[in-house]
């Protein structure tokens, strides 16, 4: 699963990425904290199973604070995007190209108002601009691929609305788009089957539906600690009902993290509070009252936390399961519930088995929950924080 944060220059994209993709301990046997430049290891934040089995894990990956497993998710910071980035100008095809790899976008916007549409400093710019511009560019992007096929998959789809969908599928396979969302959204638009028939307006509607159902977003009301922002959110709430608008604070969410990191606080990522650890200096203190006063205050936190929580779990309906055992919740090294898996809600028991091994798919008898070590055969439905064990022929 990989995360996308995009949005125009001087939004806080980076800011946002450095932060989410720094952890305050360190986590030395992590084998890929950066994968390429812009590519790094955020952290989806769940209650962690321990507690409840009165014990203390030691996550393979990611790390647990206080009982809080922070469990990895691939974050990529994408270049600036600049108008006309679907006709491939400025950054646009690396750009799009980064686009491409994408399950899910964060849309970081400025909601201070302070940035222009090109990312220079300015005054009372209205971020609702900066949505409909994202949202443009990405469908005529989905719509431009959709042309290129277009005549020649709707000719061969004249009686048979399968066809087309896996026509489409194949068309925008290097998108990661499946031939379910494109029925999906055949099912949702209820266009005539005969897609030779639909006018321009209609693919474009459709391309766009497909993006939506492709790659969901979120937007990341960013710089939420200016005392403009908070009537820009709630006019970008207003105009987006259909949206998820979450207000964040990247600048400050890095502050805290480097903070924690230095030994001066106890942070927790996503908390609405720290707490000193040390005698900070006048200019330290300052710097975070400032952050607890304008941001943890008003906000309840500072977003960032949140906003890849909803990405993963509510836009991407990803549940997490942990693998375990009534009887040993170590595996053969000693470590306590090292694994916490990321899977689609929806999963089963055996897809979980096929998950973890080939072989403990092929040969599964039953599956146990280590809480209460009832039996669950190969249909049952995962839910989140699961601890299951799997038992094979
Ligand atoms: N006040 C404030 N400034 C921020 C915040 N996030 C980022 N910035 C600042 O905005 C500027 C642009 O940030 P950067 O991450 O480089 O933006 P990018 O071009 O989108 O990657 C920098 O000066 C950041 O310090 C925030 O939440 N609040
Ligand atoms: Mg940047």
């Amino acid at each position: 699963m990989l995360i996308g944060l995009v949005g125009k220059p001087s939004v806080g994209k980076s800011t946002f990425f450095k932060a989410a993709t720094m952890a305050e301990v360190e986590i030395a046997s992590y084998p890929f904290t950066t994968i390429k430049a812009n590519h790094g290891v955020g952290y989806v934040k769940v209650e962690c199973i321990d507690k409840e089995f009165k014990t203390q894990c030691n996550p393979s990956y990611g790390f647990c604070i206080n009982h809080w497993r922070f469990v990895p998710v691939d974050l990529m910071d994408v270049a600036g995007l600049v108008p006309g980035a679907s006709e491939g100008k400025g950054l646009g095809n690396q750009f799009l190209d980064d686009l491409r790899q994408a399950d899910a976008f964060v849309h970081i916007v400025d909601s201070s108002g302070t940035t222009d549409v090109e990312g220079k400093p300015t005054k009372d710019y209205n971020p609702c601009e900066d949505i409909r511009f994202l949202e443009d560019e990405l469908n005529k992007w989905y719509f431009n691929i959709l042309m290129r096929g277009w005549r020649s998959f709707a000719r061969k789809a004249e009686h048979e609305d399968t066809n087309l969908s896996e026509a489409v599928a194949k068309q925008f396979s290097g998108l990661k788009v499946n031939e379910g969302q494109v029925k999906n959204v055949l099912r949702k638009l209820g266009f005539d089957k005969k897609a030779s028939v639909w006018s321009d307006e209609q693919i474009f509607e459709f391309a766009s539906e497909l993006r939506k159902e492709s790659k969901p977003m979120i937007i990341a009301a960013n710089k939420a600690d200016f005392p403009e922002a908070k009537k820009n959110i709630e006019k970008m709430q207003k105009e987006f009902p259909e949206l998820l608008i979450y207000p964040c604070s990247a600048d400050s969410e890095l502050a805290l993290r480097q903070a924690a990191k230095a030994g001066l606080i106890e942070y927790i990522p996503g908390e609405n509070d720290f707490k000193a650890l040390k005698e900070l200096n006048d200019k330290q203190k300052e710097a975070l009252e400032k952050i607890k006063k304008d941001v943890l205050e008003v906000y309840g936190g500072t977003g960032v936390q949140e906003v890849l929580n909803l990405a993963v779990f509510d836009l991407l309906d990803y549940i997490t399961v942990f693998p375990a055992s009534a009887n040993r919740l170590s595996d053969s090294k000693g470590n306590i519930l090292p694994d916490c898996f990321l899977m689609s809600k929806g999963s089963t028991a055996l897809d979980f088995a096929y998950f973890l091994h080939t072989d403990f798919g092929d040969n599964f008898i039953k599956a146990i929950d280590a809480r209460t070590k009832q039996a669950r055969g190969k249909d049952y439905e995962l839910k989140n924080r699961d601890a299951l064990e799997i038992i094979c022929r």
